[in-house]
């Protein structure tokens, strides 16, 4: 059985689904810490869990006899910021849990999601390559990579079978975004479909790596299906499909909704994305487990679009 973490968030709610599909709703187990996350989960089987409750992750993981742990709960960059020490406690706290039971072998296989959060100031903004300096300045960034150091640490002396992916922004229509630095590129469809004035939290130009849902589900199911030993990165893979500015993705919208208007009003969170690269080279997930992106912006946007207009 395979058990998720933060199953009702914007990833959560829709890889869950994917998972289900995939291998039938009687062996998914979704936890949120959220009790009204329940509504969306009436094809599996629900449990309200704080990640950072061990003893009832123990207790489910055995009631259930989950094998797999997708571990997505986690506190994003921008909500981060605001209590960067819980923050910490969090990220931190419920991954080694997780791990914990990876190197007890109550559980045979762990997802853990990184970020491009990863990166800072001093990492090659353009194509940035796997291995590269790091040095996140926001306390999610910090925490994905110590995560991630964690993980590679985990496989490496106790052979834990736990694979990661630095995602991008993830866009998706399905679930709102919770609490991230790129939040605005999905929020900015909906005010597009609903004639609304959208106030752009970042600056026009500022570009940064971004997904489509469907690949970044395509990317998970992948990586967690590759053979064990085609797996050459146990820290956590680079994966990269589009890279646009707010500017960019206004442009695209406004061939939809011509009368939509944007303002930039850009705050603390611009200073985060600047952080952050333009692109990423993901040479080594296409190699090792033969990854491709399907979506670029203009077939993202109008499949977005086709799904929520009609
Ligand atoms: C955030 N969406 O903005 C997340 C993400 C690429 C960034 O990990 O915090």
């Amino acid at each position: 059985k395979i058990l998720i973490t933060g199953a009702g968030g914007q990833l959560g709610s829709e890889l869950t689904a994917a998972l289900a599909d995939k291998f039938g709703g009687a062996t998914i187990i979704a936890t949120d810490i959220n009790e009204n996350a329940k509504d969306k989960f009436d094809y599996c089987t629900f449990e309200v869990l704080d990640v950072l409750d061990n003893n009832r992750l123990v207790e489910l993981i055995d009631k259930y006899e989950v094998s797999e742990v997708y571990h997505l709960a986690a506190i994003l960059s921008a909500v981060g910021e605001k209590n960067p020490l819980f923050t910490w406690k969090l990220n931190m706290d419920s991954l080694l849990n997780v791990l914990e039971l990876g190197k007890a072998g109550k559980i045979e296989k762990i997802y853990w999601p990184s970020s491009i959060a990863v990166f800072g100031k001093n990492t090659p903004a353009d194509n940035t390559p796997q291995d590269c300096v790091m040095d996140p300045t926001t306390v999610y960034g910090i925490s994905k990579l110590a995560g991630e150091r964690w993980c590679a640490y985990y496989f490496e002396k106790y052979g834990v079978d736990v694979r990661s992916l630095r995602y991008p922004g993830l866009i998706g229509y399905k679930s709102a975004a919770g609490g991230g630095t790129t939040d605005y590129a999905v929020d900015i469809f909906r005010a597009a479909i609903e004639g609304e004035e959208f106030e752009c939290f970042l600056a026009e130009d500022m570009y940064l790596p971004m997904m489509y849902m469907p690949d970044a589900i395509k990317a998970t199911l992948d990586l967690m299906q590759a053979p064990k030993e085609d797996i050459s990165i146990r820290s956590s893979y680079n994966v990269s499909a589009v890279s646009f500015s707010p500017k960019e993705i206004y442009s695209e919208l406004l061939k939809y909704y011509p009368d939509f208007k944007i303002k930039y009003n850009p705050d603390f969170r611009q200073e985060i994305a600047a952080s952050w690269p333009d692109s990423i080279d993901d040479t080594r997930a296409r190699l090792d487990w033969d990854w491709q992106h399907n979506y670029d912006m203009s077939k993202m946007a109008k499949d977005i679009l086709d799904h929520l207009t009609n």
